[in-house]
């Protein structure tokens, strides 16, 4: 069954043996290429003896060594670099938390490749040439803003580039170019949100917001339920990385509960982290990508740290790419509390439990010399703001029994008036990590 489609979306219901066959024709010509080009994937290739001709099958990719985020700083900036300067295009670079950034330089087909996928995510979420896009993820070094961008005028959208912050200019321009589409991260959406309530302006009532375009970093279904509620809109999730192109990896249907993968133009991977070893489709693990079109900076078997996996069977909406679980977690990204094992999106699970939270708080870690100590930081609703200390008190005994029933952890939690947390026009920081190490 193929819809009624975009034009755009024609790639995403190819037959699955034509997809298997296009990625293994790429693979045979990528490989050779980062061989020829790439002195650091040349010497791992020597180191364990393979050869390019010894890609035969898809499977033969398992043979080839892995590139990791190390790797980027390491050769930062031009030594993964595999095409020559005068077909440069652009560069993109993500900072990180600590050390050099990593660096992409893209030549013009790369931003093709990265368009195409961000411009499918848009047209599979519902999204036409009559559409007004608001596009405020920051413009610059980081994917965001001109990923989006790029998709949005593909499709033929009229799009304004807002770019991060000044969120009132934001607001009013929204309500007064009738403005359909939102492309931001969630947590600057909630933001975005209370200032409008603060405005007097209501979404549903003022706007002609339909649709919100949202990624970047981990939300919850529980946050996604509670952005629809609050505003009307339909929240779709879209996924990429600045090491693999930027937004328009992989997005949602109206069908999925995950991502299509646009795995005509990165090859997906499922690794156990710790053995190293592929895992079949159904299993959950660290998400590995190839760049299977791009020239200026190809990634083979980049590790990516996410962890998800690859659904079996096919879609309802027809697409024959396949759909990866939605990211909740980075591998890094999990905490050891008291022995236990738990990631922020857990805590942020539970939290979305209790009706009189809202989706803002911190996670605070320090230790002691013998222990570690958690602390959680929670908003509370306006409604739910009150000076009644026994009334604050049942809603935070409310919140410690979430947390103790699901994670099993018992956190001193503070419960915050709203809009005391801080906020972020980017990517959210929720974990502060004082302990020592
Ligand atoms: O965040 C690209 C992007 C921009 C994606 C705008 C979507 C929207 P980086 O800064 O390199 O690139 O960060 C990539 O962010 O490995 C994930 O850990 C996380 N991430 C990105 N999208 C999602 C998502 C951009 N939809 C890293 N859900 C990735 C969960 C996401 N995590």
């Amino acid at each position: 069954m193929t819809p009624d489609i975009n034009p755009v979306s024609k790639p995403d219901f190819m037959p699955v043996e034509e997809l298997r066959a296009l990625q293994l024709a790429k693979l045979q010509k990528l490989i050779p290429y980062e061989y020829e080009h790439v002195a650091l994937f040349r010497r791992r290739c020597d180191e364990k003896g393979v050869k390019p001709r010894d890609l035969v099958t898809l499977k033969d990719l398992a043979k080839f060594p892995f590139m990791k985020k190390t790797d980027l700083r390491d050769e930062y900036p031009y030594g993964l670099t595999a095409a020559p300067m005068r077909e440069i295009n652009r560069f993109h670079c993500s900072s990180g938390t600590t050390g050099k950034p990593i660096c992409i330089p893209q030549t013009k087909g790369d931003l093709e490749v990265w368009t195409d996928g961000a411009a499918r995510c848009l047209a599979m979420y519902g999204i036409t040439a009559d559409d007004i896009v608001q596009v405020s993820y920051g413009y610059g070094l980081f994917t965001g803003g001109l990923g989006a961008h790029q998709g949005a005028e593909r499709l033929g959208c009229a799009v304004l580039p807002t770019g991060a912050g000044n969120t009132e200019k934001q607001i009013m321009l929204m309500k007064d170019l009738n403005v359909t589409v939102i492309c931001c991260t969630p947590s600057y959406f909630l933001h975005l949100a209370t200032v409008a309530e603060k405005m007097g302006v209501d979404f549903r009532r003022d706007t002609k917001l339909k649709h919100g375009v949202f990624g970047a970093e981990p939300w919850t279904d529980e946050i996604r339920a509670k952005i629809e509620q609050i505003s009307g809109i339909t929240a779709h999730d879209i996924y990429g990385l600045t090491e693999i192109s930027g937004p328009g990896v992989a997005g949602n249907c109206a069908f999925c509960h995950g991502m299509h993968i646009w795995e005509d133009h990165f090859y997906p991977e499922i690794i156990d982290p710790d053995t190293l070893e592929v895992l079949p489709d159904g299993e959950e693990g660290e998400l590995v990508f190839t760049t299977l079109d791009r020239f200026g900076t190809p990634m083979v078997r980049y590790r990516t740290r996410d962890l998800t996996r690859l659904q079996l069977g096919q879609c309802k909406c027809g697409r024959t790419m396949r759909v990866m679980d939605r990211v909740h977690a980075r591998s890094d990204d999990m905490l050891i509390i008291h022995g236990v094992n738990v990631f922020p999106s857990q805590i942020e699970a539970c939290l979305m439990k209790v009706p009189e939270i809202a989706p803002h708080y911190m996670i605070e870690l320090s230790s002691t010399d013998t222990m570690d100590l958690f602390e959680l930081k929670v908003e509370v609703t306006a409604e739910t703001f009150s000076d009644s200390v026994s009334a604050m008190e049942a809603v935070r005994k409310r919140v410690a029994a979430s947390i103790k029933e699901i994670v099993g952890l018992s956190p001193k939690i503070y419960l915050v008036a709203p809009g005391t947390l801080p906020r972020s026009q980017g990517k959210i920081k929720r974990v502060i990590d004082n302990r020592k190490k």
